[in-house]
């Protein structure tokens, strides 16, 4: 009876009608972005600054936040989000609503403007510029009070109206307590609004209906990443609820809950409102800390493998890949860092750069290139145009009729990697799909 249900048209139509935004395409046609995490917590050593550390303690007179971009876009990301404010509260930006910011630092003898200078910088080298500003703040007075909304969206206005074009602002789910014991009622909906009118192409992410937090902190990915969920799962509460909770390592190195392993499948699904909610894996450089410690460079940096690994589980996988690179107390990005990213980077250029320069002939679910001598196929990139929605539930290759690889979901992007075969025919098929599949790209390499 169930199954029936599972496969009525209407349900399925239903499904296959709900399709991305624009925000929503341009962001994940991005792949992968860097965090910097930056602040007073660089300079303390903390990771969730108490709010009453005092500006004394931000010991740089100046940043080239110029090698900050070069240093980034050379490890092939697309764009940066910055903490301009964290949850200490500290602004790096020189916010005319807070004392507690760059303003009343050293920095630039005062007259510093750390997400100005980072968003001439993004100009300057064709780059994107992203906002974290955290809902919690544990330094404002107002905190816990309607009061604290009016302080969150002025700030809001002034960095969508200061800073050029914001492709993306990050809300973070943690939520404590503010200076004065209470905590907040986010107006959610008010910033989202607010947003919408001064940076109509910006994506509210994490805490947003635009972009979904995958879940974990640590690099782990669903086998099936759905992009099409039910509405409920954009629920603040239940993001907050999983979000961390203390300034440890918890949820970084937590894997994903089991129960939650599945969020799109048609049982999970079946009556309910449905949303376009694409996934974005968050992770550190290092397995510990979001904040430049010297410690964690040297002991908890995430090897080429582990890298990689995340590349193939999110961009490879039907997820956006948002990895932290947080700048040292000197002001630099550390060496290290980079060129690991850049090792990973140069390994996956590597497998995936002879290209089999043919065109594969489709017939139904069925996708198939005959080559005329024998080939080695070790690879695959496969992508659903998913102006049609995400259809694809499995899917199976065959070389020379022999089932070489087994998948399940496809989505925005799906890479594909097995033992390299010689062959004369590769052949896709799709076995589970939600109403006629479309495919958009199926590549093959050597
Ligand atoms: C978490 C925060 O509490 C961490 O400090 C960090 O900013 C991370 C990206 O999100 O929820």
């Amino acid at each position: 009876m169930l199954n029936e249900k599972l496969n009525e048209t209407s349900f399925i139509d239903n499904i296959t009608s709900v399709v991305p935004t624009k925000i929503q395409k341009n962001i994940q046609g991005m792949g992968y972005y860097n965090f910097i995490h930056f602040g007073l917590n660089t300079f303390t050593g903390q990771e969730w600054g108490s709010g009453k550390v005092k500006l004394s303690k931000f010991k740089l007179k100046d940043i080239d936040t110029d090698e900050w971009v070069k240093d980034l876009k050379s490890t092939g990301s697309k764009g940066v989000i910055i903490t301009a404010k964290h949850h200490d509260g500290f602004c790096l930006f020189a916010s005319k609503y807070t004392e507690y910011s760059i303003k009343n630092t050293i920095y630039q003898n005062g007259n510093g403007d750390l997400i100005k200078q980072m968003a001439e910088s993004c100009k300057k080298y064709d780059f994107k510029l992203g906002i974290y500003l955290s809902p919690w703040d544990r330094h404002e007075s107002t905190y816990g009070t309607e009061a604290y909304n009016d302080y969150f969206c002025n700030q809001l206005t002034e960095l969508c109206t200061n800073y050029g074009d914001i492709f993306c602002f990050w809300f973070d789910g943690a939520c404590g307590e503010g200076p004065n014991g209470k905590k907040q009622r986010y107006d959610w909906q008010r910033y989202y609004k607010l947003i919408r009118k001064l940076q109509p192409n910006a994506a509210i992410s994490n805490c947003g209906p635009d972009v979904r937090w995958i879940g974990n902190e640590c690099g782990k990915c669903r086998e099936s990443e759905f992009s099409v969920l039910p509405v409920e799962v954009m629920d603040h509460e239940v993001i907050a609820a999983n979000s961390q909770q203390q300034a440890g390592a918890t949820v970084m190195l937590k894997a994903i809950d089991k129960t939650v392993d599945d969020l799109g499948s048609r049982e999970k699904i079946y009556g309910k409102n449905l949303c376009w909610y694409p996934a974005e894996m968050d992770v550190s450089i290092t397995t510990k800390g979001w904040f430049h410690h010297k410690s964690y460079e040297l002991l908890y940096l995430r090897s080429v493998k582990n890298l990689k690994q995340c590349f193939y589980d999110s961009v490879g996988n039907n997820a956006i890949l948002l990895l932290n690179v947080p700048p040292n107390k000197n002001g630099k990005m550390p060496k290290r860092f980079i060129n690991q990213i850049i090792k990973a980077k140069n390994e996956i250029e590597n497998e995936f750069k002879e290209k089999i320069q043919q065109d594969f002939v489709a017939n139904k679910s069925v996708y198939t290139y005959k080559f005329e001598n024998e080939t080695t196929v070790s690879k695959a990139i496969i992508a659903e145009n998913v102006d049609y929605s995400q259809r694809v539930e499995s899917f199976e290759i065959y070389a020379d009729d022999k089932l070489i690889y087994r998948g399940k979901t496809i989505g925005f992007k799906k890479f594909c990697r097995f033992s390299s075969v010689n062959c004369k025919k590769i052949e896709l098929i799709i076995t589970e799909c939600r109403n006629e599949p479309h495919i958009k790209t199926f590549d093959l390499y050597k």
